[in-house]
């Protein structure tokens, strides 16, 4: 295996980003364990330590919580450099924990390094992996239960920062319906680390701390959350990524699980995979989220849209058509697939989940397309990150019309990214 230009950089990030067994996303911007980030740096991890991808796993599920939700902060040592920290979530979990969640990459994970450890020989895989298999599987219940409450085969956010995409067009209009109103005063850290033009704007963030407090006074009760939400968004990227994360415990149950957890699992895989097809739109060549609230198709361009590629198996017309799709979205852009394409009127190259482009939502989209069969265009999505970073830096994102790195700097799933994407 060929080693890349930038390799050395990319582990020393990791390491310059481990705080005791987890990986801060970058120091100071965010100063905590975040959920999917670290399981993306967990693969990236069993690239070469398969020991340290499972305590990153293991270190995340010290946050989670009895009911099995995997919270999307586990607050593991205190920082002042980072708003809201565990005070304001008020969640009493006995690891400080934020009271959301975020894409459950983590079965994903979990069956990537499991096999990097049995292709290493690492000896005490077989114990790790079971444990962590029964934590996931909880997690999958509580997906389920808690946020598909009707059985529409699709899980809903209750807040945009469990989608990932905090500021994504695909919000705006489900995100207007909420007050700006807090009882939390707002301390915003991020503008003192990045420049605001690049941020979500102060409205975001009354609107963003307003669901949190009406989550609190529900005592993070997830019926008491579902029946008070007034943001409620069923999201294709993250049914795409549980859908294909059940398929991945599916395969990890054949070891691990019992003929009953293979029948659960079966049959969620079944109920996410029905839900997520009903939500294709061929006129669009792309899958949209259905807002709860209004009952209506959001079909604002994000790159959600084709997330679905890693659960689904697609037809050879819905390929070719989901393929010319992305490839429209690429033309004139020096490095794709951006977060919004630059025809949307809400298109802002440089503005978070706006239009910037990210090398983990590429991962997703160009092991979707290679699973789907269309490896040329994997490769060229893969191709133009790599570049981007070595050309770039280890950005947290970066602009699809110049290719300019921004965000925070050092960053660790950028790091690992690179690492998987580069082979
Ligand atoms: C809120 C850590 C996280 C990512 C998200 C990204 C951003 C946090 C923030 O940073 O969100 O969770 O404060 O902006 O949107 O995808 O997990 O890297």
């Amino acid at each position: 295996m060929n080693t890349l230009p930038k390799e050395e950089a990319a582990r020393a990030i990791l390491a310059r980003n481990d705080r005791g067994g987890y990986t801060v996303p970058t120091d100071r911007l965010y100063p905590f364990q975040w959920n999917w980030d670290s399981a993306f740096v967990a693969m990236g991890f069993a690239l070469f330590d398969v020991d340290r991808a499972y305590r990153e796993l293991e270190r995340l599920i010290e946050g989670q919580w009895d009911d099995g939700m995997i919270p999307h902060i586990v607050f593991h040592a205190p920082s002042d450099t980072y708003f809201p920290g565990p005070d304001v979530w008020g969640t009493r979990h006995r690891i400080p924990t934020s009271g959301i969640t975020q894409p459950p990459v983590f079965g994903m994970a979990l069956r990537h390094v499991h096999e990097a450890a049995l292709a290493t020989g690492e000896a005490a895989a077989t114990e790790r992996t079971r444990v962590l298999f029964q934590a996931a599987l909880r997690s999958h219940r509580w997906w389920l239960t808690a946020r598909d409450p009707e059985g529409l085969g699709l899980v809903s956010i209750l807040h945009p920062w469990e989608s990932g995409s905090d500021n994504s067009p695909a919000w705006d209009e489900a995100l207007a319906r909420v007050p700006t109103t807090t009882t939390t005063t707002i301390r915003r850290k991020d503008t003192g680390h990045v420049d605001a033009s690049m941020r979500p704007r102060d409205e975001d963030y009354q609107r963003f701390i307003h669901l949190v407090d009406t989550y609190r006074d529900c005592g993070w009760d997830p019926k008491r959350q579902w029946a008070a939400a007034p943001f409620k968004v069923a999201d294709v990227q993250m049914t795409g990524i549980l859908a294909r994360a059940t398929a991945d415990l599916m395969h990890l149950a054949e070891t691990f699980g019992t003929d009953e957890e293979k029948v659960e699992l079966t049959r969620m895989h079944g109920r996410l995979l029905d839900g997520l097809s009903s939500r294709w739109r061929p006129e669009l060549s792309r899958f949209v989220n259905l807002d709860l609230i209004s009952g209506h198709d959001v079909e604002t361009p994000t790159q959600a849209g084709f997330i679905p590629l890693v659960a689904l198996t697609f037809d050879d017309g819905q390929r070719s058509a989901i393929v010319a799709e992305i490839e429209r979205w690429l033309d004139g852009m020096v490095v794709g697939v951006p977060s919004a394409p630059s025809f949307s009127p809400s298109f802002e190259p440089k503005r978070y989940w706006r239009g910037p482009v990210w090398a983990v939502i590429n991962w997703l989209i160009s092991d979707g397309l290679r699973l789907n069969g269309s490896a040329d265009l994997a490769r060229r999505i893969e191709q133009s990150t790599v570049r981007a970073i070595e050309t770039s830096g280890f950005c947290e994102y970066f602009d699809p019309t110049t290719g300019e790195g921004l965000g925070g700097d050092t960053f660790s799933w950028t790091a690992a990214a690179y690492m998987a994407l580069g082979r």
